[in-house]
């Protein structure tokens, strides 16, 4: 009989057989919950001896359905449900294939035995989004694997293998062939092996087995690794019930440490972002008919530390690269700089020598133009400079065949004046590449006011080949996220000038959960970097001296930052650990004085609002100018490319949670205060503000 659309029940000899097929990954919503409920009652009294949980497409259950979140409960419960499966008179027996995952995964562990085919995967995920397991996954896991590896799956959240989940007793066994018909084999052979019910809940866990001070230790790691996020300290509460409680009560305390994170922003932030992730590879207005222009081979102009990053993406996906440098000795350089970043990796054995050797094979290096003649995609990578940006593309408007890809990876160049280079502006594009290349999950995809619709799709689609994640952006001085960066920085400077030291300011943003405040970030990176940018650029691009005179003045001190030993901090040759100079309170005391700025503290909530208002006010100009499609790309630009914390979902989704008429009325007294174009209020943010609406409401 069918249960629902989503699930259908049909006996299969002696095995009634439950499939869900709510694709496109199985999201356990309410209709799947029904539909597999009604089944394991109907099959408690027809002629069928054990029940086997089956799956269509292309997984098993990827978890609870998480648009259901933060809406109203709709019967039956998870929780009623797996209460229903573990009570079955009969045994159940999940089938995995795809990636059991969170709720889908707390279900498997329910069944009273799990197979899974060999390319499965399983998981308790739910720490990405600032939960955890809700529906027995703690109490399970930690009984079946032991809580030290559990407490390591669940607060990691990264799926693990069929054989992985095998030795860590997860599962029961690992399936050959069709799983479909190979579960059933199984099933039935249980039946006839008159296997007993086994419920995961009867396990009792031998708290001697706990090495002393574990969860202590884990608690006081999870505190320093991931401050203030409430899932990770749960988890460890979830841990020590399932060591101190009988099951049940277990369970009811897993449920209220759960509801707890399903309250709180961070889980939000982080749902908003899973989401925000996803409807950033998507371009609106794009015609849907459109084919994406096929890419086979990839050439790379420049082949330093930004065209090497970039060139390891496309061979760790198969796809041949052919490296460009101006003479042998480049060619030579920008391998040997691959080779050795390949090293790196297998070193922290994340890759095997055997891949690296594969990726190194696809990867080589000329000096010839000509060689990119029969290539689908080109990506400009050299230093930021617009005459040689333009002349290289010149050049590859002569060399290149009709209909490929020309892209540059600049990070803030007016992609319009690079493309009058070529006689086809239409096939020009940006794709921007953040560094490290080879680790950083962003790619803003910058289309200019002719790239074609098919240019743009296939950029983000190759994006997703090369596993990262795209966002498209209109063409502007710093597409989405440098212009953002440009006002966060220039009002980190401003508040120096004005009276706060580097330790405040890196304190302030630390604290709130960026890896590490700006200027740090600043001495990492190297200040002469910013120093020979500024050289460049008008004295209208620049901005007001005092958003750059400290910097300059450093610089010209020979402080570069970590490199020489010393920039806004002093480090220490050996650990490389910060600490603060007097010297540089004395050079901002100096340049305050010359532009005629009296010093005086300046409040850790000041600092914080004038630095992640202006990213917000920024961000709502880009959304109004049609720059950024919508606001929750920006969050995803922010947090995959500049660190922005992912447990605040972004700072357009942190202005959402503050509240827009609160930010408007901030930045109102800031610009009262400064009087500069920053703290003009976007007219976009005063509206939403206005009509009490916030950014998500804005598509
Ligand atoms: C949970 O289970 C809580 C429980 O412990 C307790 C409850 C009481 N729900 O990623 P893709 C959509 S929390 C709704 O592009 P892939 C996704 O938005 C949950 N929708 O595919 C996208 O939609 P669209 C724990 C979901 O092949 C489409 O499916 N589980 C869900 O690259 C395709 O997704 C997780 O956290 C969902 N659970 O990767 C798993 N999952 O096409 C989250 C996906 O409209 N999911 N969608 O943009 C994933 O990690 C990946 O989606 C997966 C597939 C690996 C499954």
């Amino acid at each position: 009989m069918e249960n629902s659309l989503a699930v259908d029940y049909q006996l299969q000899e002696n095995i009634g057989v439950i499939r869900v097929n709510n694709p496109p990954v199985n999201a356990m919503s309410q209709a799947v919950r029904m539909g597999i409920k009604q089944a394991v009652v109907e099959a408690q009294s027809d002629n069928c001896q054990a029940i086997l949980l089956l799956c269509e497409g292309r997984t098993f259950i990827a978890g609870a359905d998480i648009k259901e979140f933060g809406k109203p409960a709709l019967d039956p419960s998870l929780s009623d449900l797996l209460a229903t499966i573990e009570q079955s008179r009969k045994l159940i027996i999940a089938a995995i294939h795809g990636t059991a995952l969170g709720g889908g995964f707390e279900l498997a562990l329910t069944c009273h035995y799990r197979c899974a085919i060999s390319s499965a995967k399983v998981g308790l995920p739910e720490v990405k989004l600032g939960l955890l397991p809700g529906a027995g996954g703690t109490q399970r896991a930690s009984r079946l694997a032991g809580v030290e590896a559990a407490l390591d799956l669940i607060s990691n959240g990264n799926p693990i293998s069929a054989s992985k989940a095998l030795t860590l007793n997860l599962i029961d066994t690992i399936l050959e062939g069709d799983l479909a018909e190979a579960s059933i084999a199984y099933a039935q052979k249980l039946v006839a092996d008159f296997a007993p019910i086994k419920r995961v809940s009867d396990i009792n866990i031998e708290k001697d087995s706990i090495p002393t001070g574990f969860l202590d230790d884990a608690r006081a790691r999870f505190e320093k690794r991931f401050r203030g996020q409430l899932a990770l300290q749960n988890i460890v509460s979830c841990m020590e019930a399932a060591i101190e409680l009988p099951f049940d009560e277990g369970l009811r305390k897993e449920r209220q440490l759960f509801v707890e994170c399903m309250q709180s922003d961070a889980s939000a932030a982080m749902r908003h972002l899973f989401f925000a992730e996803r409807s950033a590879a998507k371009v609106k207005a794009l015609d849907r008919s459109i084919c994406a222009r096929e890419i086979h081979t990839v050439g790379i102009i420049g082949g330093g530390t930004m065209g090497g990053g970039i060139a390891m993406n496309f061979a760790n996906a198969g796809i041949p690269v052919i490296l460009i440098e101006v003479d042998d000795c480049g060619v030579n350089r920008a391998l040997k700089i691959v080779e050795r970043n390949y090293g790196i990796t297998v070193s922290k054995g994340k890759l095997s020598e055997e891949q690296k050797d594969h990726c190194l094979s696809l990867i080589s290096g000329t000096t010839k133009y000509e060689e990119l003649g029969d290539v689908d995609l080109v990506i400009e990578a050299v230093y930021e400079n617009l005459d040689l940006k333009k002349k290289i593309f010149g050049r590859l408007d002569e060399v290149c065949r009709p209909g490929t890809i020309l892209a540059t990876n600049t990070s803030y160049q007016d992609i319009d004046l690079i493309a009058s280079a070529t006689g086809r502006p239409e096939d020009v594009i940006g794709m921007h590449f953040f560094s490290p290349a080879n680790v950083m999950k962003l790619l803003e995809v910058v289309r200019g006011s002719k790239t074609a619709d098919d240019v743009i799709s296939s950029a983000m689609g190759v994006a997703k080949i090369i596993k990262k994640i795209p966002v498209l952006s209109g063409n502007c001085y710093g597409f989405i996220g440098n212009r953002m960066l440009r006002s966060y920085v220039s009002e980190t400077q401003s508040c120096l000038i004005e009276g706060a030291a580097p330790e405040q300011i890196d304190g302030v943003m630390e604290n709130f959960g960026m890896a590490m405040g700006p200027l740090a970030v600043g001495d990492l990176a190297g200040l002469d970097i910013g120093y020979t940018a500024r050289k460049a650029l008008s004295q209208e691009k620049k901005g007001a001296p005092k958003t750059y005179c400290i910097a300059d003045a450093l610089v010209e001190m020979g402080r570069l930052g970590q490199k020489s030993g010393s920039g806004y901090y002093l480090y220490d040759p050996e650990t490389r650990g910060r600490m603060n100079d007097p010297e540089v309170l004395t050079v901002m005391q100096q340049q305050a004085e010359k532009l005629g700025i009296i010093r005086k503290p300046i409040s850790d909530e000041d600092v914080l609002n004038r630095l992640v208002f202006s990213l917000i006010n920024e961000g709502a100009k880009l959304l109004e100018e049609g720059i950024a499609q919508r606001s929750s790309d920006i969050d995803v630009v922010y947090v995959f490319g500049y660190g922005f914390p992912k447990f605040r979902g972004g700072p357009m989704q942190y202005a959402d949670t503050v509240g827009l008429k609160k930010v408007c009325h901030i930045i109102d007294e800031f610009y009262n205060q400064y009087e500069t174009p920053n703290w003009e209020c976007a007219r976009l943010l005063k509206s939403l503000a206005t009509k009490e609406l916030n950014f998500s409401a804005y598509t």
